[in-house]
Order: C-alpha cells, then structure tokens, then sequence
C-alpha cells in the first residue's frame, strides 16, 4: 500500500497502490472485504475475497507492497501494513469496491467503514499512510481519490453524439455464424468475453463451466460476427452432459468459421484428436486456436504447436491469451476475412442472446463453481423464481438446486456462511450488470438426481429444442 485516505463525509477508507490523477480508474469490480484487526482493535489491512474474475496480472500493483499477499486457494487477497498475523478478522457488510485502470490493473481499493471503524484509535496504525481526502485535486499534488468510473456517454461531446455513422445499405454487409468449439477448460467462454469485451458467459477454472451455447453479437461498421461459445466436447456420465456434448456438436455444421481452440501449454490429448476430427468434417472454415500462451508448459521447454498442428488441416493458425487480451485483433481480422456476406441477423446493439435473467442465474452458478468443491457445484441448477423491479432496487429471489442433501449441506455451509458468500459475489456481478442495486435472496432445494431426470432437465430449461 502506498497511501489511504479516508472520506469523513461517507467513510470511505481510500487504499492506494499507486500516485493517481483523477480520473485514472476507470472500471470498478466488487468483492467482500474484511478488516484486519491487531489485539488493540486497530486496522492493520483488508482481506478481500476475490473471484476468477481477477487474474495474477491484474493484482501486479497490489501485490508490489512486500506486506501483501494473496491466498491463491481462497482467492484472498491480504493488504497489509506490516508482516502481522491479524488478532481479529472482521468481515464488513459493504462490499468493497476495486478500481481498475484501462489496462484492468486494480489501482487501489475503497473500503466503506461503519462509524465505529472510523475513530481515531481504529485508524491509529494506518497514520503513517494517510493523506489528506480531496475530491478537487491539483495536478501533480499527490494521490487523489478515485473518481467514478467513466461512463463512455459523458466522454462524447454533443458534436460527436449527433453525429451518425454513414448508412451501410444490407447488401453491403457481411455476417455469419463463428463457433468456439474445443474441450472443457480451454478457455472458449473466457475468449467470447475478451472478444466482447462484456461478461457474457461464466468462466470458472472447473471444466464443463458452460452447459448451453451462448451467442455473443460484435457489430462493427459493415459486419455483424456471432460468435458461439460452446459447452466443452467431453465424454458424457449423466444425460445433461450428453445434451452439452450434443448442443456443442449441432453449432458445427451451421458456423461459417470455426475456432478450433486448445490450451497450448499441454500436450493434446484424446479428447483434443476427437474433437479435431469432427470440425474437419464440418463445411466452415477452420481456424486452428492456440489459447492460454501466457502460461509456462507443462514440460519446461516444450513445444506443443507441432502436435496441435497435425491434428487437421487449418487455414490458420493463431496464438492467443484470451486472459491478457494476447492475439485478439489479429485472431479478429481472421475471422472478419472469412465472413460471408449478408444482412445484420440481430439488432445492431444487442450483445447476446441471453436475458438479464439468465445471466444473474449464470453468475451466481459461477460463484459456486468458484467457491465449492468437487462434484457439488456441478450437480447445481439456478432457477429466478421472482424478479421485481422496485423504485431503487430490483429484488431478485433465486433457488439453487442440488442433487443431494449432503450438497445441500455443503453449499449452504456453517450458519449460513458459504451460501452467503456465493449470494454477496454473486450480487456484486448482478449489480453491476445492471447498473442498481440488487437484493437477492438465495434458496436451496434438493431435486434428486436432476442431471439424469428428462422431466427435471426440461423444467430447468436444458432441453435441445431451445437452443436450436
Ligand atoms: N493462463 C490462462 N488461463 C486462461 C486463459 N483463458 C482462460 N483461462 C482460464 O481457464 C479456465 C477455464 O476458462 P473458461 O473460459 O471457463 O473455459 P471454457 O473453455 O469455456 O470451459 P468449459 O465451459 O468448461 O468448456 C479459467 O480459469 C480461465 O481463467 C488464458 O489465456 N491464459
Ligand atoms: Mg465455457
């Protein structure tokens, strides 16, 4: 930590991991925090509790201060003062707020302290951090506090606002259909995002994240590219893994381009061949993915692109970090260039086919993907039971379902404390897709077996008809 300051109107404790101009931070994340307490009761750090939304990179800042660290197992980032074991951790029932520059690096973090944390003897051993709060800072002055994330709208001058793109008549577009295909785990739904630049679909370091295909629309001038973000190819146990595997299959004969995507930091395997082979059959043309080139190989020093390669015929080959945002624009104008012509299918600023609705269940599924172990958060289906849209919050209930009631035990955890931790992340991502604040209010049910029942699945919203 480089300095904090503390807003006495709000309370807001301000920790700085670098000199800021206004305005630098211009993206905000959300995330549960606790106070790191000495055995006097003072503020000696915060722990936030990250998600998989936050990578290494991204902490490079935070985690330049030598006292800090992070928990890589528990996604527990520790800002801390000094080399001390806290005397107490207190969790705060406000959320804390990350700030982000362009270049998604966290900057600094805003802790919203309950009055009784604000008194002197509470801020005593952050003292010799502490700078003056000013929201009205000079240029060169120091650190300032984190101004509001930029909303694009207020950076464009009424001149530029009014002023409309040229008309491109239809016949004069080009669209198509483009398929992220490959096996569980490669990173398919985390490219569809970074190609976005919008969460549309949920990422988690578990395989079989996605379960049905998810469409993400990018309209640039003259083009329109649906991309479909498929669930991973594997070998099905249960029958909502084979409607997975079959909903994957079908996206294959309709793409104009296929992404064939692997994770070039492990050798292919069968699964890998399989799923080569069955795009080398389909009519589109085919580019061959290699994602994840940020990460070191399994075998020190080996090359693993010689062997991907073999698996087919690709007109392409491209190397991509879908986590750094590596090889995008060059992976883009491949695709762009293969582009059949044609009419925009969807209106031109929509984003997905996916509702708000589905997208909150979405994401407190990722929340438990992230948080539960093992088999527990893959026998987990969300249901919106009520969606309220009320004057200054929407009220969203929700049941999560499980197979078992040894799940359900798990899943709602020691007096309520795993459940809500999956409820507060799983609000901040809901929130902050929606732009207001969220209530919700989290149930569990237990529905033996689910995964294998038709009549469960089809209830549930995973039967084929509706994604065809
Ligand atoms: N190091 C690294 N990790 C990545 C990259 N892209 C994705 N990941 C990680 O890989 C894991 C899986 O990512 P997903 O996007 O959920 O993978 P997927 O292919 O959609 O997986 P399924 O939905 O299960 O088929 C997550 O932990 C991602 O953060 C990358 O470029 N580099
Ligand atoms: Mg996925």
């Amino acid at each position: 930590m480089k300095y904090c300051s503390l807003d006495p109107d709000v309370g807001t404790l301000y920790l700085y991991f670098t000199d800021l101009t206004a305005g630098e931070a211009t993206v905000v994340m959300e995330y549960p925090a606790h106070l790191l307490l000495d055995a006097q009761g003072a503020i000696i750090g915060c722990r936030i509790d990250l998600d998989d939304d936050v990578i290494l990179s991204q902490l490079e800042l935070a985690l330049e201060g030598s006292h800090n660290w992070l928990d890589g197992e528990h996604g527990h980032l520790y800002i801390r003062i000094a080399d001390e074991e806290p005397a107490e951790v207190v969790k705060l029932d406000e959320i804390a707020v990350l700030d982000l520059d362009d270049d998604d690096l966290v900057l600094g973090i805003e802790l919203l302290l309950p009055d009784e944390w604000r008194a002197p003897e509470r801020l005593a051993r952050l003292t010799p951090w502490m700078v003056p709060f000013d929201d009205e800072p000079v240029d060169g002055e120091g650190p300032v506090v984190f101004g509001p994330p930029l909303n694009p709208s207020d950076e464009t001058t009424d001149e530029v606002a009014t002023e409309t793109a040229p008309e491109i008549p239809p016949e004069q577009w080009r669209s198509g259909f483009v398929a992220l295909v490959g096996k569980p785990n490669v990173g398919k739904s985390t490219l569809l995002n970074a190609l976005l630049g919008e969460k549309v679909a949920i990422v988690s370091p578990r395989p079989q994240t996605t379960r049905v295909p998810v469409r993400g629309i990018l309209t640039r001038p003259g083009e329109q590219i649906i991309f479909i973000d498929t669930p991973g190819i594997h070998e099905p146990d249960h029958r909502l893994g084979k409607l997975m595997v079959e909903l994957a299959e079908r996206t294959l004969p309709n793409a104009d381009v296929i992404c064939f995507m692997v994770d070039i930091s492990q050798p292919p395997s069968r699964l890998d061949r399989m799923i080569a082979q069955q795009v080398q059959r389909a009519r589109g043309h085919k580019l061959l993915v290699l994602n994840k080139v940020d990460q070191k190989p399994l075998q020190p020093g080996a090359n693993y692109l010689p062997a991907y390669r073999e698996l087919g015929q690709w007109e392409m080959e491209i190397a991509i970090s879908a986590r750094r945002r590596l090889g995008l624009a060059a992976l883009l104008s491949e695709i762009s260039a293969r582009l059949p012509a044609g009419p925009p299918l969807y209106p031109l600023d929509q984003i997905t086919d996916q509702s708000e609705q589905q997208l909150a269940a979405e994401f407190v599924r990722e929340k438990a993907l992230f948080y539960l172990q093992q088999e527990v958060p893959h026998a987990i289906a969300v249901e919106v039971e009520e969606w309220l849209e009320k004057e200054t919050a929407t009220y969203i209930r929700m049941t999560i379902n499980v197979e078992k009631e040894s799940q359900k035990g798990i899943l709602i955890g020691a007096g309520g404390s795993m459940l809500k931790k999956i409820g507060s992340a799983a609000r901040a991502s809901i929130e902050r897709m929606l732009g207001r604040t969220v209530y919700l209010d989290l149930w569990v049910k237990v529905r033996p077996n689910w995964r294998d029942d038709p009549g469960a699945l089809g209830w549930l919203g995973y039967r084929a008809k509706n994604f065809l």
